[in-house]
């Protein structure tokens, strides 16, 4: 008998228990009811009375001994079983469709306008977005301390008074008339910055398209055709364009720049408040005083220059109801410009 117990003993510290399979061969051969521990047992019955009590302790022995093991084992094939499944790869399995990325409505406009404007001979130009007084407003005609500044509210980097965030585009238009000689004909897209309250239709972080035309004998005719132009290409053939009377310190004549309603097609709507027109920017001819702030000669050349908002235009050609949404980065939104290009 101690031999038999003694042999059990070794064959269970031998078993090797490294897979589910095998686990369950180890507990069908040792510890179920027909396994060769519950035989021990049974066997205890042919020892003779006084050896008894020295078995059954021997086979409890093993008893706990194979129990443990199977417990240890146990632990360690199921995490090694739930670790191969999770690293588990079938590669025949379907593709799970990937999560393409879309461009901006911002973006998709701007190059829009970029292209219109590109197919007629302008350029594209940039300026820093960090300003100096000279570039944003004194060469464009503001002077120190005149109210005009106020028109746009200015957002100042430290303490400097000279180092702004740019509030318009035009500070490109002074840039590119200092370091190229004219013929100019220029288009400077980028963002803006004023110090405005935010509303649906206001953002103190916008973006703007500017244009510049520099030349002998430019009129403001050609600035209202290149406007025309522009306006039908980008809303549709049937759209007017209307210049009403403004003021700008930098050009001389200024015009605000109004499109037809795209919705109503001019007949009045919410979105054009019943007027037919929405405003999508500012323009004008350069005035004499900046030329020559930019060394070119206003008595040989003339020239147009126009400002437009694109967050504006961006919601009229989409409908969107709150500038807002432009920066919120709400997937929800842009998922539906994913499509366009
Ligand atoms: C200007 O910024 C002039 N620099 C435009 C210009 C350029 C005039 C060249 C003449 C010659 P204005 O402040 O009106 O003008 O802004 C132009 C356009 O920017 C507006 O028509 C509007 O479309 C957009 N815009 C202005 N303020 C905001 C704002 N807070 N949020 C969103 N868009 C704005």
């Amino acid at each position: 008998m101690r031999e038999t117990i003694e042999k059990v003993k070794e064959e269970i510290k031998k078993a090797s228990i490294s897979t589910v399979e095998q686990l369950e061969e180890y507990r069908l051969e040792f510890l179920s009811k027909k396994g060769k521990v519950p035989a021990l047992f049974l066997d205890l019955k042919n020892v003779p009375g006084e050896m008894k009590k020295e078995m059954g302790q021997a086979i409890n022995e093993v008893k706990k001994i194979a129990q443990e093991r199977f417990d240890l084992a146990k632990g360690e094939v199921q995490e090694k079983d739930s670790k191969e499944k999770r690293d588990f790869v079938d590669p025949g399995l379907p593709n799970i469709p990937g999560k393409v990325g879309g461009r901006h409505p911002i973006s998709i406009v701007r190059d829009k306008m970029i292209k219109i404007f590109e197919r007629i001979g302008f350029n594209i130009s940039h300026g820093p977005e960090i300003e100096d007084d000279w570039h944003n407003f004194t060469a464009l005609n503001f002077p120190p301390d005149h109210p005009a500044r106020e028109m746009q509210d200015t957002f100042f980097i430290g303490r400097d008074p000279d180092i702004t965030l740019r509030t318009h585009t035009s500070s490109v238009q002074v840039r590119v008339m200092e370091s190229e000689k004219p013929p100019i004909r220029t288009l400077s897209p980028g963002r803006v910055f004023r110090n405005e309250a935010i509303s649906a239709r206001a953002h103190c972080i916008f973006h703007q398209v500017e244009g510049l035309y520099i030349n002998k004998g430019v009129s403001f005719v050609d600035l209202k055709q290149t406007l025309y132009h522009f306006a039908r290409e980008f809303f549709g053939e049937n759209t007017k364009i209307r210049l009403r009377p403004s003021f700008f310190p930098f050009t001389e004549p200024s015009a605000e720049l109004d499109v037809s309603c795209p919705f109503c097609k001019g007949k009045g709507c919410k979105i054009c408040k019943g007027t037919g027109w929405v405003e999508i920017g500012g323009a004008g001819m350069v005035d004499p005083r900046v030329l020559r702030n930019c060394n070119i000669d206003p008595d040989v050349y003339s020239g147009y220059a126009f400002g437009m908002g694109i967050e504006r235009i961006t919601m009229l050609k989409y409908q969107v109801n709150d500038i807002r949404l432009f920066f919120e980065n709400d997937i929800r939104f842009l998922k539906q410009f994913q499509r366009e290009l």
